[in-house]
């Protein structure tokens, strides 16, 4: 047995039994010897599963005992679990565990917590959220979170104003900046999101019976190609604040009185609509499941949710901004409300860049893939394309929850025309 002072892939899906016993082992060893860590385990009832659901990147294991202590596992593996020739650095769970950790003191309650984290293993231990669901898993049954927009909400105003030069001493923020620059992470982001879906690739997935609308709309659109070439560069160099970096429902863990965000392993300094406009599509992909359905229920609570998240991010950053600001140039009159527009001018452009990748690029969302009726999904596609180029083409004009919803419910009657 390893003594865990050498990198090895522990969490191995094709060999549960010994995945087990190895991470029993490296779980013991990490929480009974600190103070911060220590758990208090009943080592005769241990036991470790590998969870059915997984993400693109990671391996994951939980570890639980008869008695109600309980664990996960993460460790990032040398090859991401989407794509074999696709690489990521080890030391995303690092940056993944302190991301974590200054997420839960500007957003308290609002992550799981980390016990600790390992930069040999490349490994973290982190609070069970296995009495939560994964947003994206519930809302493929249509189940609703009416607190949803409350929480998505405040998460982000705290998160993205307090890690931003408007309230951080700017020489911790360079000094955050310099700690969470991830290349590997953001080269993934920049390609599969900011580029891909744009002037195309051998690794997009386009559904076929869409391949010509797809080659017309964004592959062939100088307009929208130079928009997205300016989120590009604004993605790459604007380090605005801390963002997750992959704000979406499937990095959501909630229950009807509780939302806990994880998985911010893409997490880095950059424009803040990043996140917001990651929001806003994924929940657009879950109103084109419940549309697939026929849902009326579901679909407006999905909307209804993009409306509330905006408008409520816009009075919370507005609130949390007067009393939090420290740099006394951003005090100046008029300087928030161009601050505000323009995250929102970015939350646009990127609900339309995460709309479109997850539609033609490479990591495809489930709420659309799983449409079995090909004139449905053709619909579902067809909504995301032209809201997607909606949204970048006229950023200026989304100022409010509506606006976004608008740009919707438009793309549904022009997709609707096109079948
Ligand atoms: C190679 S990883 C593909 C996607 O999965 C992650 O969740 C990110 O969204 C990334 O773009
Ligand atoms: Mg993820």
């Amino acid at each position: 047995m390893s003594d865990f002072s050498k990198y090895f892939l522990m969490i191995n899906e094709d060999d549960p039994e010994g995945t087990e016993k190895t991470v029993i082992a490296y779980t013991l060893l990490k929480t009974q010897g600190t103070d911060s860590g220590k758990i208090d385990w009943d080592t005769a009832t241990m036991k470790a599963k590998i969870p059915s659901e997984h993400g693109n990147l990671n391996h994951v294991c939980r570890v639980y005992d008869a008695k109600g202590h309980s664990i996960y596992i993460k460790q990032a593996g040398l090859e991401t679990r989407i794509s074999k020739d696709m690489t990521a650095s080890l030391d995303r769970n690092r940056q993944e565990s302190e991301i974590l950790e200054l997420e839960e003191k500007m957003a308290p309650g609002m992550v799981p917590h980390i016990y600790f984290f390992d930069t040999v293993m490349c490994a973290s231990g982190m609070e069970d959220c296995s009495d939560f669901e994964v947003m994206r898993d519930a809302m493929l049954e249509h189940k609703t979170f009416p607190r949803f927009a409350d929480d998505i909400s405040t998460f982000m105003a705290r998160t993205l104003l307090l890690s931003s030069d408007v309230v951080m001493d700017h020489k911790e923020k360079k000094e955050l900046t310099r700690r969470f620059i991830t290349p590997d992470l953001c080269d993934i982001t920049e390609k599969l999101v900011l580029m891909e879906p744009y002037l195309g690739s051998s690794r997009n997935n386009v559904f076929p019976p869409n391949r010509e609308f797809v080659e017309k709309e964004l592959y062939s659109d100088d307009a929208l190609h130079l928009e997205v070439s300016k989120l590009k560069f604004n993605f790459m160099t604007n380090a605005q604040a801390l963002l997750h970096g992959d704000l979406h429902t499937g990095s959501v863990f909630i229950k009807p009185d509780a939302t806990k965000i994880f998985d911010c392993e893409f997490g880095t300094f950059a424009p803040m609509g990043y996140d917001i406009g990651n929001v806003v599509a994924n929940m657009i992909f879950a109103y084109d499941n419940g549309l697939s359905a026929d849902d009326d229920v579901f679909c407006s609570w999905c909307l209804d949710t993009i409306e509330k998240t905006i408008d409520l991010f816009i009075s919370k950053f507005s609130t949390l901004y007067d009393e939090a600001v420290t740099e006394p140039m951003a005090k100046v009159p008029g300087f928030k409300e161009y601050y505000i527009d323009s995250i929102l001018r970015d939350t646009a452009g990127y609900a339309g860049t995460e709309l479109h990748r997850r539609t033609v690029g490479m990591a495809n969302v489930v709420d659309v893939t799983s449409i079995k009726d090909e004139r449905k999904r053709l619909l579902a596609e067809r909504i995301n394309t032209l809201a997607g180029k909606d949204y970048i083409l006229h950023q200026g004009r989304f100022k409010t929850g509506k606006d976004f919803v608008d740009a919707v419910l438009n793309a549904w009657e022009a997709a609707v025309k096109t079948l």
